[in-house]
């Protein structure tokens, strides 16, 4: 990939609501990523391998539990300094951020808000340091948009649980230590196990033949009469809420994220436009080309400010579920037109390996899909504004 230029648009001055810390917290993550993924992560895309050096970095830069408590090895941090950390390593790539996202809130998550304090003390101070990478297996091949169906089950054996099942389309999969596991048990409701790599008769298959997040591991969980300690079952939360409260963690993240990626692309066709001569002229003095480039702007601070607002709302413990669906949605959307739009304005150099903007277009398909689908988000907006369930 060409050397690293990005520049942060900010039309609306958006850092003049940023506190230091916010914007000590962003710089620190933007100048890690500048140095650490953008040199290597276009050829790590093209050789469909996660690059595992990265991880000691992501958890330097405070990526791995920023918002879990200092005493559990997390950062501390408030919302909106997650959100910005989210924003920069997706800047760099999306399945970097995946990692990411998974570590903190859908692993370190649900252990501190539904684990017990052994449980707490025994894997956080460990995933937030990167010494040991976790997946978060919801998602099965029968059960996707409608994860209250799942199969996988687990029996009481008296000293140990008895697992089956299969989970698929899992990040982080293929070298994770550790395996949260949604599973129903002979009463159908559902729990949270902790499954170790290494407990007999759990296998993780890599998934090949990608085409998006090519630089994010992703495998199965296939479980086959797993012995799991008894002490492994997150006590505090079960039901399908347990799962959907991880993701609306993650969700929010993805909502930052994706406002990194189109930062990316706008940036990039933006000088491009200013660089690229045709008719005697930089293409960038073409109203087609400019009115893109105005549109892409436009859309980035709508979504800036849109996120900012939920992260205040969600410092301040009154963000709901709706209004994290309807973020992310709404920033997923913007960043893959961007990126669309983006490709076009580097003509056919936009498809090559030179810049980062079909890598972009290609993960934000999956971006798109995971966490809830585009059409889940949307129907969970209108159950909340119309209080009638279209799932049902
Ligand atoms: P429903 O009857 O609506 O709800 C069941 C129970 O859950 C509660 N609930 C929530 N709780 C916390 N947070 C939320 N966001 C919640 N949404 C619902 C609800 O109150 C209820 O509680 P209770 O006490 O009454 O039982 O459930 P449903 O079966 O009708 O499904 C609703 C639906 C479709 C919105 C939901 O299942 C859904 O969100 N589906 C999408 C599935 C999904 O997002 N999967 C993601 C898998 S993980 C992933 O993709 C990781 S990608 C890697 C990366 O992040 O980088
Ligand atoms: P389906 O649910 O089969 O949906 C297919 C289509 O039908 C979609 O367009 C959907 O919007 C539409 N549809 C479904 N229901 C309705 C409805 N009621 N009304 C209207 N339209 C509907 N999962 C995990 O658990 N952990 C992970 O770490 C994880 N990582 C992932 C990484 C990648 C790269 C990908 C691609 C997926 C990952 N997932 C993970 C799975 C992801 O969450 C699911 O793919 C997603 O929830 C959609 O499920 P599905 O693929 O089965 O699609």
């Amino acid at each position: 990939m060409s050397k690293d230029l990005f520049q942060a648009p900010d039309y609306y001055l958006v850092d003049e609501l940023l506190t230091e810390e916010h914007k000590l917290v962003r710089d620190a993550s933007r100048e890690w990523v500048k140095r650490e993924v953008s040199p290597i992560i276009e050829e790590y895309a093209q050789r469909a391998e996660f690059p595992e050096q990265i991880i000691g970095g992501l958890a330097e830069i405070g990526a791995f539990g920023p918002y879990i408590p200092e005493q559990y090895g997390g950062a501390g941090l408030d919302q909106i300094s997650y959100g910005l950390i989210m924003q920069e390593i997706e800047r760099g790539d999306s399945g970097v951020r995946s990692t990411a996202s998974v570590q903190s809130s859908l692993v370190m998550y649900p252990i501190w808000k539904y684990g017990n304090e052994e449980q707490r003390n025994k894997y956080l101070p460990k995933l937030a340091s990167g010494e040991w990478m976790g997946c978060f297996g919801l998602t099965e091949p029968d059960h996707g948009s409608n994860p209250g169906g799942m199969v996988t089950n687990f029996k009481d054996m008296g000293d140990h649980y008895l697992l089956n099942g299969a989970k698929m389309w899992i990040s982080n999969a293929p070298f994770a230590q550790v395996a949260i596991v949604w599973a129903k048990n002979e009463e159908g409701r559902i729990h949270g196990l902790i499954v170790e790599r290494g407990m007999e008769g759990f296998t993780t298959p890599e998934t090949h033949n990608k085409w998006s997040l090519r630089a994010s591991a992703t495998g199965e969980l296939i479980f086959d009469n797993v012995k799991v300690p008894k002490e492994n079952l997150l006590p505090n939360k079960s039901g399908l809420g347990a799962p959907l409260g991880c993701l609306d963690s993650a969700r929010y993240g993805i909502a930052w994220g994706a406002i990194g990626a189109a930062m990316d692309c706008y940036d990039t066709a933006l000088r491009y436009s200013k660089e690229r001569i045709q008719f005697g002229k930089p293409i960038g003095a073409f109203q087609l080309q400019q009115k893109k480039l105005a549109e892409m702007i436009t859309e980035i601070t709508k979504a800036q400010l849109l996120t900012w607002r939920l992260g205040m709302l969600r410092n301040e413990g009154k963000a709901t579920s709706a209004q994290i669906s309807m973020a992310k949605r709404n920033n997923v959307d913007m960043a893959i037109t961007i990126a669309r739009e983006a490709r076009q304005i580097l003509g056919g150099m936009g498809i090559t390996g030179e810049y980062s903007i079909m890598r972009h277009s290609m993960n934000l398909e999956s971006v798109i899909t995971y966490e809830g689908t585009h059409d889940i988000h949307l129907l969970i907006t209108g159950l909340d504004i119309t209080g009638l369930n279209a799932f049902k």
